[in-house]
């Protein structure tokens, strides 16, 4: 049930839905066509190129989608779904298909339809002034949805992620995460329309009330929760989505904190969880980024060092020197009337100033001109005020066609154990001869600890060794009782694999959820290791 791998470099031949003939696609698509129209199917392998992962990880990419559609409405992909179920046709769902570093727009499963709901499906249903929130449609981009919060005078602000190019209802089923003090996308998610495996459609929390005036106010609803059960699943197509908007602060001020050392790692944890865990003074979810990701994103690696292995201690250093940052920088924001902003940042200069060498700027103290250093505060500023950017993409730069694998554990937020993880971490950047670009994400009672591993993707060897590297790491990390948050197509099985107490309770009870509500496996296989019985315990 493999097809061609095709690689990112010579044209892609055309490959299959598994157990389908030609003639059974070709009816298929036929069937597709007559539901969205013809033009919004895409079935030639040229123009599939669009939906192959921007950053293939292995030697040999997987070979991607047989063909994307793009239905405009929830009939629509209600009965997309029902065609799929008559055929068996594996279907793979994307909002804009930006998930970079974890497959991008690529189904897990090669030869998986793509079911493309962000291409037509972009309207922003309703922004709710004196509530705080927006009913979305997937294809709405953080872009899309500022513009329209600037040109129509809102005062409401929304939470980005580092690249705003992607989806708000993706990046939130995706369970992603942002800067502001609505940074955790999932907790701010207001309720669900979501089309079924079979094709019924439902709608979650208030929204199941006909003529509910509460749909975006109250989540839960009445009974089980299961909002949760479409973030990083297979279970169903959602086709709306509310999300709660914070009012814009009168005034805010962004500031950073160099650190000198990799050690200081450990106090500056302890000393950020007790002010962040009462969301005052530390009001956003703050971000303890490594010099490497910095330096990444202004500059090249040749830059500094043109060798093989990794970066030595000396080109560090003079990074460090040369762009007036720590090895470790910390950048946070504050909002509210000034009074208060100043009440704050005194407060957090006297928590941090106790580490030796800690520096304190202010965004208006480091302005960017002629001071590339600064340049990350600049965009931190930006994002942490709702303003959607795309700065952080020159990190691809940073290497020859540079691409990202991300590993992503959850760290407590607990200083000694934070500096375990990190070692961990660098132990195996440093004998692979890669680069260690991270960054602390810092939430409430945890951290997403992000390992961006840059590599070259037009070298199979690389591609490859990014993989390795990343795999080994999910299981050194996992005998540490360490977890990630999200991961690659390529490694989720992997990440699965170590969810597995009580003899992997957890997803045996996904496999059962899977084959009840989706019993002919067409929608997602293998998103998150969850596959349905028909492709259960096979290598794909
Ligand atoms: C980042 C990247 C991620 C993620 C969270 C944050 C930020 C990078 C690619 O994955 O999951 C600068």
């Amino acid at each position: 049930m493999t097809s061609t791998p095709t690689s990112t470099s010579t044209p892609a031949s055309r490959v299959l839905p598994p157990g389908l003939d030609e003639k059974q696609f070709a009816e298929a698509i036929a069937r597709f066509r007559e539901v969205v129209g013809e033009e919004h199917v895409i079935s030639e392998p040229a123009d599939l190129a669009a939906f192959h992962d921007p950053y293939p990880v292995g030697a040999e990419p997987a070979g991607g989608a047989s063909a994307v559609v793009c239905p405009a409405d929830t009939a629509q992909v209600q009965a997309v779904v029902r065609i799929a179920n008559e055929y068996g046709i594996p279907l793979s769902p994307i909002s804009t298909g930006k998930n970079n570093g974890y497959g991008g727009a690529a189904p897990r499963l090669t030869g998986s339809v793509v079911v493309n709901t962000g291409a037509r499906m972009r309207r922003i249903l309703e922004v709710n002034e004196r509530f705080g929130y927006a009913l979305l449609e997937p294809g709405v981009t953080y872009f899309q949805l500022y513009e329209h919060l600037l040109t129509t005078g809102s005062g409401l602000m929304l939470d980005c992620p580092d690249l705003g190019w992607g989806s708000v209802v993706g990046n939130t089923l995706d369970r992603g995460v942002g800067y502001t003090p609505y940074g955790d996308h999932f907790m701010w998610q207001t309720g669900l329309e979501v089309v079924l495996p079979e094709g019924d459609v439902l709608r979650t929390g208030m929204g199941a009330v006909p003529g509910s005036t509460s749909w975006q106010l109250f989540p839960y609803g009445f009974g089980p929760y299961p909002d949760g059960m479409f973030t990083q699943s297979n279970l169903g197509i959602v086709t709306k989505m509310g999300i709660a908007l914070m009012q814009r602060p009168p005034a805010s001020m962004s500031y950073l904190i160099t650190f000198e050392h990799e050690d200081d790692l450990a106090r500056i944890v302890d000393i950020m969880l007790p002010l962040r865990i009462n969301m005052a003074p530390l009001q956003n979810v703050p971000v303890l980024r490594n010099i490497v990701l910095d330096a990444g994103v202004v500059s090249r690696r040749s830059e500094w060092y043109d060798g093989d292995g990794p970066l030595p201690a000396e080109a560090i250093e003079r990074m460090k020197r040369e762009l007036n940052l720590g090895y470790w920088n910390f950048y946070g924001t504050l909002y509210g009337p000034p009074p208060v902003i100043d009440t704050y940042y005194g407060m957090i200069k006297d928590a941090f100033g106790q580490i030796p060498g800690a520096r304190f700027y202010t965004h208006e103290e480091r302005p960017e001109a002629a001071d590339r250093g600064a340049h990350a505060l600049h965009d931190r500023h930006k994002i942490n005020n709702g303003i959607p950017s795309l700065d952080e993409l020159k990190l691809l730069d940073w290497i020859p066609n540079g691409g990202h694998l991300a590993f992503s554990p959850v760290s407590a937020p607990d200083g000694e154990d934070a500096l375990k993880q990190f070692r961990m971490v660098r132990r195996r950047t440093d004998e692979w001869g890669t680069d260690y670009a991270a960054q602390f994400i810092i939430g409430l009672r945890e951290m997403h600890h992000i390992g961006l591993f840059l590599y070259d993707t037009h070298d199979p060897k690389a591609r490859q060794e990014t993989l390795d590297l990343t795999r080994l790491l999910i299981r050194e990390a996992a005998a540490e009782g360490y977890g990630e948050y999200r991961t690659h197509n390529a490694l989720m099985d992997d990440v699965m694999a170590t969810y597995n107490w009580g003899d992997g309770a957890l997803l045996k009870f996904h496999e059962r959820v899977k084959d009840a509500l989706d019993p002919r496996g067409v929608i997602a296989p293998g998103k998150s290791g969850i596959w349905p019985k028909r492709f259960r315990g096979q290598s794909h």
